[in-house]
């Protein structure tokens, strides 16, 4: 039997949805008045809920900030959201949930259909559940790993969109953890920046990547890699890279250095000054995952981008959304107006890909071309593909323009 807690300002709402739940033989309901009610009963700690249905208006703590604090808790069990509210509302707190893993079943609008409420209750779990089990690298093994060599750049390649050619790679991070098996930035990239790793990190990384990149077949082609903000404050980082390029003959000119928007609000002086002298030598530099950020205008236009990477949230699925699709065209309008390269990234489909196609993208990187593979896989694909990605076959009523 399921034990259910009821989150609702409002009476009548709430005692509907006790006496719908009653009646589909749930007996063991509690109600609260609003979030703050709701969290002084979960913290009470003797009550363990299965499911949480949660109105999103209400005084006091709101159903938006609840879920929050639902996430901070690391809550278990299924959330039903109920509102009156319409679709955009209800997806950002869709997304919110799913940003903290929860597990979100469904959204009742208002007045609650019986039908609805059934299934969503007796929805099972989905098959991965990110938050359960989970168990997190350390910081010690965050250092011994970078010591010990477990890091390992993956490649993922960016194609340019009018000839096919191969013209760049992307170098992401993994761990070969010895407890967790292959992991994913995610895990690690939050740890190596709050414990002042990720500048070692990403030097090895440039290293490694490389002194690889000199084994491809196709010795020419560029390379980018991510910065992280709390690389931006360190002395010598312009130095050091530079003698890594040196020591494995990659030159300056062939690199570049992504930016999330982000760590440019954050460190705005030190991230000028880092980024300018990078560029100065020749580097590249990316604005990454634009689109995601709070950076104005003002301050993009005064650092010296060469290239904007569009986020992929914004390319996954736009061919299908229509608010997606008009991120993705104006923020490639916006990368052409200010003289830089257009790269979309998370291209997934051909859909996508004639999308970018047709508003003018010139570079697209994702998993319909290939995701991030390993060195020796990326060798391979390259060897498979010799420099060129087949331009996908176009049906006349297809074609984007
Ligand atoms: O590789 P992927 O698939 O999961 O990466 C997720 C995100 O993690 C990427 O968008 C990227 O911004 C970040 N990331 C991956 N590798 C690195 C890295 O070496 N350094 C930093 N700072 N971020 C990285
Ligand atoms: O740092 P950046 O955000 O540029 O890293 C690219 C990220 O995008 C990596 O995490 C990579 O695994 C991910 N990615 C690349 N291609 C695709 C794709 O087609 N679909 C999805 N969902 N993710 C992708
Ligand atoms: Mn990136």
């Amino acid at each position: 039997m399921h034990r259910i807690l009821v989150v609702d300002d409002d009476a009548v709402s709430q005692q509907f949805l006790v006496m719908v739940l009653n009646r589909l033989g749930h007996d063991n309901v509690v109600v609260a008045n609003d979030g703050i009610d709701a969290l002084i009963q979960l913290d009470a700690g003797d009550r363990n809920f299965d499911v949480i249905c949660c109105d999103l208006d209400m005084p006091r703590m709101d159903g938006i900030e609840f879920v929050r604090h639902l996430g901070e808790r690391c809550y278990q069990g299924k959330l039903l959201i109920s509102s009156g509210f319409d679709g955009r509302v209800l997806e950002s707190v869709a997304e919110l949930a799913r940003l903290y893993d929860l597990w979100l079943a469904g959204v009742l609008p208002k007045p609650v259909n019986r039908q609805h409420l059934l299934e969503l209750i007796s929805q099972p779990p989905p098959a991965i559940r990110h938050s359960i089990n989970i168990s997190h690298p350390t910081e010690e093994e965050l250092r011994a790993g970078i010591e010990k060599g477990q890091f390992l750049p993956f490649f993922q390649p960016q194609v340019e969109m009018e000839s096919g050619k191969i013209r760049s790679v992307e170098v992401l991070a993994r761990w070969q953890h010895p407890r967790l098996g292959l992991t994913g930035p995610q895990q690690f990239i939050e740890l190596a920046e709050g414990s002042g790793l990720i500048t070692e990190l990403t030097k090895r990384l440039l290293c490694d990547a490389t002194r690889m990149m000199a084994k491809l077949p196709d010795p020419q082609l560029d390379m980018s890699i991510n910065l992280s903000m709390a690389s931006l404050g360190e002395t010598g980082l312009v130095a050091d890279f530079e003698a890594i390029l040196e020591a494995n003959r990659f030159p300056m000119s062939r690199l570049t250095i992504e930016a999330t928007e982000n760590s440019l609000m954050a460190h705005p002086i030190r991230a000028l000054e880092v980024l300018s002298r990078l560029r100065l030598k020749g580097a590249g530099l990316a604005i990454d995952d634009f689109g995601t950020g709070f950076a104005s205008m003002d301050r993009l236009s005064r650092f010296p981008f060469t290239e904007l990477k569009i986020d992929k949230g914004f390319v996954i699925d736009a061919a299908q959304n229509p608010t997606n699709a008009s991120i993705l065209r104006a923020s490639a309008e916006l990368g052409r107006q200010l003289g830089l390269k257009v790269v979309a990234e998370g291209v997934a489909s051909l859909a996508e890909w004639l999308l970018c196609r047709s508003l003018g993208v010139e570079v697209v990187q994702g998993s319909y071309i290939s995701p991030p593979v390993d060195a020796e896989s990326f060798r391979r694909w390259l060897l498979k593909h010799q420099g060129v990605f087949p331009l996908p076959a176009i049906a006349a009523d297809q074609h984007p323009i």
